[in-house]
């Protein structure tokens, strides 16, 4: 089993703080170079198997590969890393589930990217400005990116912005300026609350961009097609890497799913119960 609940650290404090102020996270080197150079070389096998070369110079378009988790066991071990699993757990809760995995190549061109948009705008039922650990996406790098290789952009704090009030113009912003952009490494990501306004940006230089970007959000919303690969055994052991791809415990209500019992109890009601038991043992 990988992750057990005493396994699991919380994540610094400082960064808890600038997730729900900023509404994103840098997070460098969350994968270490053996993983990223297995992601590397998966996702060019996958890549040359779903991607017609001669098409893509073409057309230039954009390219997702959406049953990337059908494509080698290394994408179902990221979408559970260890060191992801407290960035999961702070930002969304002990319900987390994975709703969407895809591998994207963006080749030299133009944004393909609403300028600065929320994902969530069309999202009913919600107070998007008030709801900060609702639907997060995690943006993995497995190479370095140039500034101008259609990075990933911010507006830090607009996911604190309602639905219903105005947002920048996109002509109003200076992106140098008013926006956070992620220039990432290999090994890197990037972990955002979807309402945060992102875009990604103009990719000028010669070279395709190529990234993996894998949602989240809770065990009671949707998952769609892809988010779980075909076959079960590629699926990480443990009741926590088991729920992130959709498969609870049975009997448990789909909104009581937790991967450690239906109410894991707090550490401070952990502590408190340990001391109790040996007070309880030592007057017996
Ligand atoms: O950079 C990308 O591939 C897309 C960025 C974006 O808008 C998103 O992930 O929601």
């Amino acid at each position: 089993m990988i992750s057990s609940q005493k396994d699991i650290q919380s994540i610094r404090k400082s960064q808890q703080i600038q997730f729900a102020n900023q509404g994103f996270l840098y997070l460098p080197q969350l994968l270490d170079p053996t993983l990223t150079a297995r992601v590397l070389h998966a996702y060019e096998r996958a890549c040359k198997q779903h991607i017609d070369p001669v098409r893509a110079a073409q057309s230039r378009a954009l390219y997702d590969i959406a049953n990337i988790l059908d494509q080698d066991i290394v994408f179902s071990e990221l979408a559970v890393l260890p060191n992801l699993l407290p960035y999961l757990l702070t930002t969304l809760g002990e319900d987390v589930q994975l709703i969407q995995a895809c591998a994207r190549l963006f080749p030299p061109g133009k944004t393909f990217t609403a300028p600065w948009h929320s994902d969530m705008a069309n999202t009913l039922g919600i107070d998007l400005g008030h709801s900060f650990n609702f639907h997060v996406k995690v943006h993995f790098y497995f190479e370095d990116l140039a500034p101008d290789q259609g990075c990933l952009a911010f507006l830090p704090g607009t996911h604190r912005l309602p639905r219903e009030v105005e947002r920048p113009h996109p002509r109003d912003i200076n992106a140098t300026e008013d926006a956070v952009i992620i220039v990432p490494k290999a090994g890197d990501a990037v972990l955002f609350n979807t309402h945060c306004l992102h875009m990604c940006l103009d990719n000028t230089s010669p070279c395709d961009r190529r990234t993996l970007i894998y949602a989240y959000s809770h065990f009671w919303v949707k998952q769609f097609a892809g988010a779980r690969p075909s076959d079960h055994a590629w699926i990480p052991h443990g009741p926590l890497e088991r729920q992130i791809f959709g498969l609870g415990t049975e009997g448990i209500e789909t909104f009581d799913q937790r991967p450690w019992g239906p109410s894991s109890p707090s550490p401070l009601r952990r502590t408190g119960e340990t001391l109790a038991r040996r007070i309880l043992g030592k007057l017996q």
